[in-house]
């Protein structure tokens, strides 16, 4: 008899999910930056073994609703963590809990489903400060839950956590083909990539302001991959920093993307990058549908 689950990773933006979810899936599905809000798409990691499979659902990082995309990224986190069979709340524990911690807290009891919660980050945290994040896990209010300390980045404490984590999955048949590790399509994840090497090299605002989408993708007959893929900024202002001087900028992210992209698709890529501006196409229902952010 196997088991199947869904456990949905929950927590504020930037505390770690992404870089959890890639540690227990194995392989880099989801996009990892040091800005906040990274992921804006619900993204399933899949980890099968013989008797067992666990769909992780990473969330966008909750904050206060300010723009309709931010507030698209909150009702799909409530509709989530409903539809899963365990939720895992994710802090970081260098910061103190506040009002977004208790905010997602409440959404995960609404929803009615088992929790666990990972303080993340223990690598950076001395004996004092994990002490004192154990107490404000606690001071949640999820009384059930119980408390796991590690480092998403280091693998510390991983292993406790897993097993936690399987033990909460039900009895069923698998939700996915055994060898798939994540349910975004290809292009999604192209897409992702290349954004993630944007993220990587802007700051203040910009990062926020960027999407990418691939237009287009071709097989040359030598094997070769050939995608063409647009940046979309918001303003004439950022597509010049995007592009950087003399194209250093849109070079530079051009390589780093496609070096990520060929270890995904194990063959030779070849990228071209446009960037191309929409203005306020994070309030554009359109765009933000045929983005897939829902
Ligand atoms: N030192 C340390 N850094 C970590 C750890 N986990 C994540 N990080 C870093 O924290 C930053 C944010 O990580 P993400 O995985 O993108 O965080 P997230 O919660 O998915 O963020 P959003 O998608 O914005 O909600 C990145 O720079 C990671 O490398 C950890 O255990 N230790
Ligand atoms: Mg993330």
């Amino acid at each position: 008899m196997t088991r199947s689950g869904v456990v949905a990773l929950a927590g504020r933006p930037n505390v770690g999910k992404s870089t959890l979810l890639n540690r227990l899936v194995g392989e880099k599905v989801a996009i990892v930056s040091e800005r906040p809000q990274t992921t804006r798409r619900a993204i399933r990691g899949i980890v099968t073994v013989p008797d067992w499979q666990m769909v992780l659902v990473d969330l966008p990082g909750v904050q206060r609703p300010r723009d309709p995309m931010t507030g698209r990224m909150q009702s799909r986190m409530a509709r989530e963590l409903r539809d899963s069979d365990a939720a895992l709340f994710v802090l970081n524990g260098q910061q103190r809990t506040g009002p977004g911690d208790r905010y997602i807290a409440r959404a995960v009891a609404a929803a009615g489903v088992p929790a666990l919660i990972a303080v993340n980050k223990a690598d950076l945290l001395d004996r004092a400060r994990m002490a004192a994040a154990l107490t404000e896990a606690e001071a949640l209010g999820l009384e059930e839950a119980e408390i796991y300390p590690g480092s998403a980045r280091t693998g510390a404490g991983f292993k406790p956590l897993l097993e936690a984590l399987v033990a909460m999955i039900p009895p069923g048949p698998f939700l996915y083909p055994a060898e798939e590790r994540t349910d975004l399509a290809p292009s999604v994840r192209v897409a992702e990539l290349v954004r993630e090497q944007v993220l990587r090299r802007t700051r203040d605002e910009l990062p926020h302001a960027v999407e990418v989408e691939v237009d287009e993708t071709e097989e040359r007959p030598d094997g070769l991959l050939v995608i063409r893929a647009s940046i979309w900024a918001e303003r004439e202002s950022h597509k010049r920093i995007l592009i950087g001087a003399g194209g250093d900028m849109i070079r530079q992210t051009g390589t780093a993307a496609r070096r990520e992209i060929e270890r995904v698709v194990e063959r030779r890529v070849h990228l071209e990058l446009t960037v191309r501006v929409r203005k306020g196409w994070r309030g554009d229902d359109a765009m933000l549908d045929r983005l897939g952010i829902e």
